[in-house]
């Protein structure tokens, strides 16, 4: 060992769970990860990715600098060529067909991303397209809408509090394997573990037996896409047998008796056909909600890219409120973040309410939600030809040809583009396509603060990890090149300064705080308010700001008691003194203060979802197709971009078709052999599992795979590709309210390869 050798801390990056690292370096080389003992959160709990941030650092596939495309072939250039490049192929774009003919696709890691979650906006704002899509209207749009529609905010959910319930319901999510989501928590497992140790119980709405049904006391093996039948008939039941039962948080719910009115049909033994399961386990489940010291319901991805996937969202928080849980130890809470929270600036109990769909995407009309159009509809804006068609794209952090519906259609119109800019690590199935790509240094030259996840943790800490490793010479961060990127969208050019757009940001944020009359900094001046974050800059100064006039902050000196019994006011200065992070508490009641809605009450009977009611109606008792497909996902996968390395995908092939014994028997597959799934949209040859995890009728293949399409730099994956499940979505179906992508549930014939 030399004398260089060090340990650093940092938070992983790579899911949503924020395990807390421990990283042994000899000088810049990365010798050792394990969890860190002392994080205030994960107290040492690692998955097996958490130590593959060696690997992806090391990859010698990630990107360390820009690729330019030159006579066909992506090549590698300086960074000052690579922004020349962008602001030459831009200003040319712009010139001939407009800013409305640019499209953008933002993807998952940038949730993960400080500098993304930052610096993204202004980098939206100045592209000045309206053409906006991103990876969350292939997962949690419905849950964010149900929660802006009925407390006020996209991210006011309500999360089960599994550390002091007596019964969990967990619908179409598999913490397992995901390790939890919109709902922050490290060791999933072991705090399931230890909730059933304490007498608590499990209960799994599923189609597979998921490795987190395995544990459960219960598993209800529900028919695909109907999770919002099964909650409307759990509260109908609740009604009909008197036992809606609301306590504190019913104080300042509206709509109530509505919303029992309307769900009043969906009856256990109505919806029983309907969602395949007993009406008499719907009841005893029901009573079980009811008769629980406390319980928390809570649905995911099963639930939200799924048909109905608004009415489930919302059901799942009515029934936690009928229950009485809602807002409740051991119920589904609130959490309180340290930073960035909307709930938490500004007056409570008002709000503007969420309006969707102030324009509609060109081709099908789909409404706007939050500013983007559904990804289920990118492929068409960029292929159908017209006014307004999308002809350029820029990408962050993004892979949509796997990840989006009707994969083949998407992957074929990315190919036409007159522009494309991506900023990724990898050439991988979409960025293949790119004319530049510009890489954003590793995550260990990072700096890291969670500052969206940790809106939904299921406790309330902060954690902040500088840079383990310096950023190499000349490479910039990942927040300078979205500056430079807005700045050459702005016309200011390829050598403009980020500090502009860094300044501009900073500024806003400062006015924003010194105009909030409910802040710690109300009416200071913002020139004292700069000076004092001074002479930071960057990501660091946005953070500090938005710690310290947070919730637990030191409001610029405003705050001086304890903010948390033995936590003195936050600063960056003080987190950067706990690298383990700052316990803050297990969650406390919030309501009514967290409230945002215009009537200051949780609105239950919110026109947008009960409006969507006699659609889920109509669907009652329809035909069952023959095969429906879901997806499923792995412990040592993440989505599309983590297959390239070894230690990740080594051993038995994951991506495969579980189908269960009696449709293999009937559709004449044997476990090992290839089968053809064919959707409306298109059509896989992939290996077969026989296994009676997977409901019958249902067949199950994980998404993100697909790798081996040519001019993809992923060697280590395109040995391993698998098949993109992406071309079996339809991009056709979509959940109405949120045009939200249906990824489970899809209609699908197999038959022998
Ligand atoms: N290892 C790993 N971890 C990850 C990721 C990853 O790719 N790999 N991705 C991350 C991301 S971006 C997210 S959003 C989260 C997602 O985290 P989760 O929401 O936990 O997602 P999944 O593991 O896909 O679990 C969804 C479950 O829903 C079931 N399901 C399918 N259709 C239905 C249905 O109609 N009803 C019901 N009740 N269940 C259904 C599936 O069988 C599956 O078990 O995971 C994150 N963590
Ligand atoms: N059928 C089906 N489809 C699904 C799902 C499903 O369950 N079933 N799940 C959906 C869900 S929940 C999600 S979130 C989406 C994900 O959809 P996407 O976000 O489109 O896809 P990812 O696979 O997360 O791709 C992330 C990209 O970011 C790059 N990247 C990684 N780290 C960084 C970084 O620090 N900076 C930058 N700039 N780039 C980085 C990676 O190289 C990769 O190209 O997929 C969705 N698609
Ligand atoms: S569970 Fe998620 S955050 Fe924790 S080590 Fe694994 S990938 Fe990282
Ligand atoms: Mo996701």
């Amino acid at each position: 060992m030399s004398d260089a050798v060090r340990t650093a801390i940092r938070t992983c990056p790579l899911c949503e769970a924020g395990c807390g690292l421990e990283l042994t370096l000899d000088d810049d080389q990365v010798t050792r990860i394990r969890g860190d003992r002392d994080d205030v959160f994960s107290h040492g709990y690692i998955c097996p990715k958490g130590s593959t941030l060696r690997q992806l650092h090391e990859d010698p596939d990630r990107l360390r600098a820009p690729l330019v495309r030159r006579d066909g072939e992506l090549v590698e250039v300086s960074w000052d060529e690579a922004f020349a490049e962008v602001e030459r192929r831009f200003a040319a774009f712009t010139e001939q067909h407009g800013r409305e003919a640019l499209g953008v696709y933002v993807g998952n890691p940038n949730a993960h991303n400080l500098s993304a979650l930052l610096y993204l906006k202004p980098l939206l704002k100045s592209l000045g397209t309206r053409n906006v899509f991103s990876a969350s209207t292939v997962d949690q749009r419905p849950k964010e809408l149900s929660a802006s529609w009925m407390f006020g905010g996209g991210l006011s959910i309500p999360v089960p509090d599994v550390d002091r319930t007596h019964l969990l319901v967990i619908l179409g999510a598999n913490p397992y394997a995901s390790n939890g989501s919109l709902a922050t928590a490290p060791d999933w497992p072991g705090r399931i573990e230890a909730m059933r140790e304490r007498g608590g119980r499990l209960v799994v709405v599923d189609p597979r037996r998921s490795r987190t049904a395995e544990e459960a006391d219960l598993h209800l093996a529900i028919r695909p896409g109907t999770d919002a039948f099964l909650l409307a008939a759990l509260v109908s039941t609740l009604a009909a047998e008197g036992r809606i039962a609301p306590g504190a948080a019913g104080e300042f719910a509206q709509g109530l008796d509505t919303v029992l009115e309307l769900l009043a049909p969906f009856t256990p033994e109505a919806v029983a056909s309907t969602v395949g399961i007993d009406a008499a386990e719907i009841r005893q489940l029901a009573v079980d909600l009811s008769d629980a010291p406390s319980a928390a319901v809570y649905g995911r991805m099963g639930t939200t890219t799924a048909e109905f996937g608004t009415i489930a969202s919302w059901l799942v928080d009515v029934l936690n409120l009928v229950t009485g849980n809602l807002d409740r130890p051991g119920g589904a809470m609130f959490a309180k973040a340290a930073a960035g929270a909307a709930n938490t600036r500004g007056a409570s109990r008002t709000g503007r309410g969420l309006r969707v769909g102030r324009h509609g995407s060109r081709v099908r009309g789909l409404a706007e939600t939050m500013g983007e159009l559904p990804a289920a509809c990118l492929a068409e804006e960029i292929d159908t030809p017209g006014e307004g068609q999308i002809r350029g794209m820029v990408t962050a952090a993004g892979n949509p040809v796997l990840s989006t519906p009707n994969g083949d259609r998407l992957d074929a119109a990315m190919a036409g583009l007159d522009l494309y800019v991506a900023v990724d690590i990898y050439v991988n199935e979409t960025t293949r396509h790119a004319d530049v790509i510009l890489p954003p240094p590793s995550s260990l030259s990072k700096g890291h603060y969670d500052l969206a996840l940790l809106q939904v943790a299921l406790r309330n800490v902060a954690n902040y990890s500088p840079p383990v490793l310096p950023l190499p010479p000349g490479e910039p961060d990942e927040w300078e090149i979205l500056a430079r990127l807005a700045l050459i969208a702005q016309g200011m050019g390829a050598a403009a300064d980020p500090s502009i757009v860094d300044d501009l940001v900073v500024n806003a944020l400062v006015q924003s705080a010194v105009g909030d009359e409910h802040g710690p900094v109300a009416g200071r001046d913002a020139d004292e308010i700069l000076a004092e974050l001074a002479p930071r800059t960057g990501p660091e100064r946005l953070l500090d700001l938005l710690l310290r006039t947070g919730p637990y902050g030191d409001g610029f000196g405003s705050r001086t008691e304890d903010v948390a019994p033995g936590v003195a006011p936050l600063t960056l200065d003080r987190l950067l003194d706990h690298p383990h992070g700052i316990d803050l508490g297990p969650l406390q009641p919030r309501l009514p203060d967290v409230l945002r809605t215009p009537s200051g009450m949780i609105e239950l009977d919110a026109e947008p979802i009960l409006a969507d009611l006699p659609r889920l109606h109509a669907a009652l008792d329809r035909a069952v197709p023959d095969a429906v497909l879901v997806g499923r996902r792995d412990l040592r996968s993440n989505n599309s971009w983590m297959h390239n390395l070894e230690v990740l995908v080594k051993g038995r092939p994951r991506c495969t078709l579980h189908v269960h014994p009696d449709d293999a028997a009937r559709w004449g597959l044997a476990d090992g052999a290839s089968a053809r799934v064919t959707g409306r949209v298109g059509s896989v040859e992939v290996p077969v599992e026989v296994t009676d995890a997977v409901r019958s009728g249902v067949v199950s293949l994980p998404h993100g795979w697909g790798h081996d399409l040519p001019g993809v730099r992923l060697e280590v994956a395109g040995r391993h590709a698998g098949v993109n499940s992406n071309v079996l979505s339809d991009e056709v179906l979509v959940d109405v309210p949120s045009g939200n992508a249906v990824l489970n549930g899809i209609p699908v014939a197999v038959a022998p390869a």
